[in-house]
């Protein structure tokens, strides 16, 4: 039995890569289909090189479903901040989701290039900064560099809409690549229906996620008060709040709602956040 990484998944068949490199191709043992388990790319596996079969999965650190992907360490999150223009409520509605999977959020600002005045821009990096998010642009001079610091030893995923530069960054972090870069206009109309599998590329001592992206974003199964906490300002201002599980919505005397008038929260924050409240409490009719 040897012990390897899968990093790539197409149609049943999983390429591992072994300690010394080496790659097969495998199929999963039956007994996983009537565990309901599948494998995923990401996926710490015991095989057996003979039988190519994967015989066992490690526990998952995390697990997501878009795209398909186990024990992910970090998400770059790519954001263009013009054309298409920054998308605060996506922002965020990424940032809720993937802390609420208990992985490393890095933000990445492109095309600051077309941006004609940055002051606006430069107040919400620094918000989003002081949160605790790192961030890089795109057109830093070391850029290249942090990034491929940041993957050494994790899996890593691109996530961002169509057309923000996600191919242009992974081109540029591996050239080899040559992954095919499309006009803005061709990318925002491609089709949400273009399935691409999932890979790992290696880059130095890590792994990038190839992916088409996280295409919908939803709130599956949270709760108000978890999504409230995965908000961390509101989360560190909540021990103020009168009540213990303020939603800081309608409960008085709530500091998350003093710090949004007092202009410490961003309005924007706030905003998405009622937003996103409002479409986890309708989730939530709907399922009884
Ligand atoms: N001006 C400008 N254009 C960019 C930048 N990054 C990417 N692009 C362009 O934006 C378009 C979409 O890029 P692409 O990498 O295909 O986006 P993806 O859909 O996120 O993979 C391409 O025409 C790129 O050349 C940037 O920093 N500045
Ligand atoms: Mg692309
Ligand atoms: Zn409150």
């Amino acid at each position: 039995m040897s012990e390897g990484l899968i990093i790539k998944a197409i149609s049943g068949e999983y390429t591992v890569i072994l300690e010394n490199d080496q790659t097969i191709v495998c199929k999963p043992r039956g007994i996983f289909r009537f565990q309901e388990k599948n494998p995923k790319v990401g996926d710490r596996v015991e095989i057996d090189i003979p039988e190519k079969v994967i015989t066992k999965i490690y526990t998952r650190k995390n697990d997501l479903y878009r795209p398909v992907l186990a024990n992910v360490d970090k998400v770059f999150l790519v954001f263009s901040v013009a054309e298409p223009e920054l998308n605060l409520s996506l922002l965020d509605r990424m940032i809720s989701i993937i802390e609420y999977q208990d992985i490393e959020i890095i933000l990445v600002y492109t095309k600051l290039d077309l941006l004609k005045g940055k002051e606006q821009f430069q107040i919400i990096k620094k918000y989003y900064e002081d949160l605790g998010y790192k961030s890089y642009c795109n057109s830093d001079k070391d850029f290249l560099e942090r990034i491929t610091e940041e993957v050494e030893g994790n899996i890593c995923v691109v996530a961002g809409q169509s057309g923000v530069g996600k191919s242009t960054i992974l081109n540029v972090i591996n050239p080899l690549l040559k992954i095919k870069t499309s006009d803005i206009s061709l990318a925002l109309n491609r089709g949400k229906h273009t399935t691409r599998h999932v890979e790992l590329i290696r880059i130095g001592k890590g792994w990038l996620a190839d992916t088409p992206g996280f295409g919908t974003v939803e709130f599956d199964d949270i709760d108000i008060l978890t999504l409230s906490q995965t908000f961390r300002e509101f989360y560190k201002a909540s021990s103020k709040c009168k009540f213990s599980k303020c939603t800081h919505i309608d409960e008085p005397y709530c500091e998350v709602k003093r710090l949004v008038s007092s202009k410490k929260i961003l309005t924007s924050r706030y905003q998405n956040y009622l937003l996103f409240a409002k479409e986890v409490k309708e989730n939530i009719k709907n399922k009884y």
